[in-house]
Formats: C-alpha cells, sequence, structure tokens
C-alpha cells in the first residue's frame, strides 16, 4: 500500500521536476517554487490513522480504506447469510452485437432502476434486513445516506470485473461509492485516466493495487470516478468465493435529465 502510494507521489514529484527544468527567470522560479509547495501539500494526502488509510488529492480524487470494519467473526456469518440469501442472477452484456456472460453475478436493491454497459437492473425494493443493517451502520460512519446496493459475487478465480468507472448520468456528478468486501481476498486496481495528449494510452499513468479482504470497506468519492478506472482482474491461483457490496446513491433521471 505505502509503495503503491509512494510510486504515486514519485510519478507526479517527476512530473514536478520537468516544471522547474523549464523555469527561466527568478520570479518564474519564485512561481513555479511556490506552486510546487502547494502541490506537495495538496499531494501529501495520505495518512493512517490506526488501521484506517486515506488517500486524498486536495479535494480531487479521495479514497478511504477500513480494514476490519466488519470484524471477522462477525463478517463469517454475514458471508454465510448473504451468499445462501441473496438472489444472485447472471447478466448478459452485448458488446458489438456479440452477447457475452458477465463474469460474476450480480443483484441490485433500490427503488430506482440501474443502467450500466446497457443492461437494466430492475427496482427492488424489498432490502435484506441484513443488508439494512450495514447500509445503516456504513451511513453512520460516513454521514451520507445510501438509496441503492449493487452486490457481486465472484465465484473463482476466474470471475472478474473489467476497467471502468461508476460515472453513469444517475449517480450524479462526484458520486460516493461504499464497497464492503466478504470472503476471499482480491486485489482491487485502480489507473488514472490519461490527459488528453496522452491519446488514450494508458502505459504510463499512476496506479494503485488495493487488497480487499474479509469485513474491509472501501469509500470512493471526490473526483475519483472522473479521474480513475478500476477493476478487480482474474487471478491466476484458485480463490475461493468472494462477495462485494457497492452502496450508491441514485438519482432519478426524468425524460433524460441529468439530476444536478
Ligand atoms: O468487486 C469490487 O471490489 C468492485 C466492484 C465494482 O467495481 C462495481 O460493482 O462497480
Ligand atoms: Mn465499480
Amino acid at each position: 500500500m505505502v509503495y503503491c502510494w509512494l510510486s504515486y507521489v514519485s510519478i507526479s514529484f517527476e512530473k514536478q521536476l520537468h516544471t522547474f527544468g523549464e523555469v527561466k527567470t527568478q520570479q518564474e522560479l519564485f512561481f513555479s517554487f511556490l506552486h510546487t509547495c502547494f502541490w506537495l501539500w495538496s499531494e501529501a494526502g495520505y495518512w493512517k490513522n490506526g488501521r484506517n488509510i486515506h488517500f486524498s488529492t486536495f479535494f480531487i480524487f479521495r479514497i478511504h480504506l477500513i480494514p476490519g470494519f466488519v470484524d471477522s467473526e462477525q463478517a463469517d456469518w454475514m458471508f454465510e447469510q448473504l451468499l445462501q440469501d441473496i438472489p444472485w442472477g447472471q447478466r448478459t452484456h452485448i458488446r458489438q452485437e456479440v452477447s457475452f456472460e458477465e463474469p460474476r453475478l450480480t443483484s441490485w436493491y433500490g427503488e430506482l432502476p440501474y443502467t450500466y454497459s446497457r443492461i437494466t437492473m430492475q427496482p427492488n425494493p424489498n432490502w435484506h434486513p441484513l443488508l439494512t443493517m450495514l447500509k445503516e451502520r456504513i451511513e453512520e460512519l460516513t454521514g451520507y445516506t445510501f438509496n441503492s446496493l449493487l452486490c457481486n459475487l465472484y465465484r473463482n478465480e476466474k470471475d472478474s470485473v473489467d476497467w471502468h468507472s461508476d460515472d453513469e448520468p444517475s449517480l450524479g456528478k462526484n458520486p460516493v461509492i461504499a464497497s464492503l468486501s466478504f470472503g476471499a481476498t482480491r486485489t482491487f486496481e485502480m489507473r488514472k485516466k490519461p490527459s488528453p495528449e496522452e491519446d488514450g494510452d494508458y502505459t504510463y499513468v499512476e496506479r494503485l493495487r488495493i487488497p480487499l479482504d474479509h469485513g474491509t470497506l472501501l469509500i470512493m468519492e471526490g473526483a475519483t470516478q472522473e479521474d480513475w478506472q478500476h477493476r478487480v482482474p482474474k487471478e491466476y491461483h484458485s480463490r475461493d468465493e468472494r462477495i462485494n457490496l457497492t452502496f450508491r446513491i441514485i438519482y432519478p433521471e426524468p425524460d433524460g435529465a441529468l439530476p444536478w
């Protein structure tokens, strides 16, 4: 984790050194120095509070990692209950006229439908009492009120979710997503979207790899979805089942109008 952050900072620091390289006059040097101080202050957004880890780029990109949000004894029975009680379903995507099954099972809770990758999950207001309890515990911690939940079941190492951002219009601007994991540990990877000059090339972008284990809560907020993509890749070695609950705030979209 610290390594990811250090590499993130060192890549950004190199960018700052380029700024110094272009400086010509003393005045420019002074402003460049101020700019670098400001940058260092804003980038120094990694802090550890007990077991919890926070990354932040000055109100731009913010993620919080809370390992042990659910202690392992409770997480054990919750995992078994969710595995059994959630109505898991297999959804099919169509890309370039070819249909393929999502490499995981999913389920949706909320008063409103949710559309992503051209799949619409129908409203399902029948929250399981355990999901309501978890939602309330997360709301107490974060101060946000979530109205929907996308559940993912990764059956084994072959299940995955590909690179994406949770940036559908129905999630509003700067969506807050609280992601709670149970079962096998899987790696949550993040990559920064390239700048326009990089022309869609992800080769040199900043990256983070975060292991999400049993009972860990990850909160994404700010411009995380606008500036970064994430995925849970397939694994080469065998993995047991994993459940991931992503609590979201969905807004209605009357006549296709944006909710903000
Ligand atoms: O399983 C995870 O940790 C991530 C799931 C995810 O990105 C999503 O449902 O949008
Ligand atoms: Mn996602």
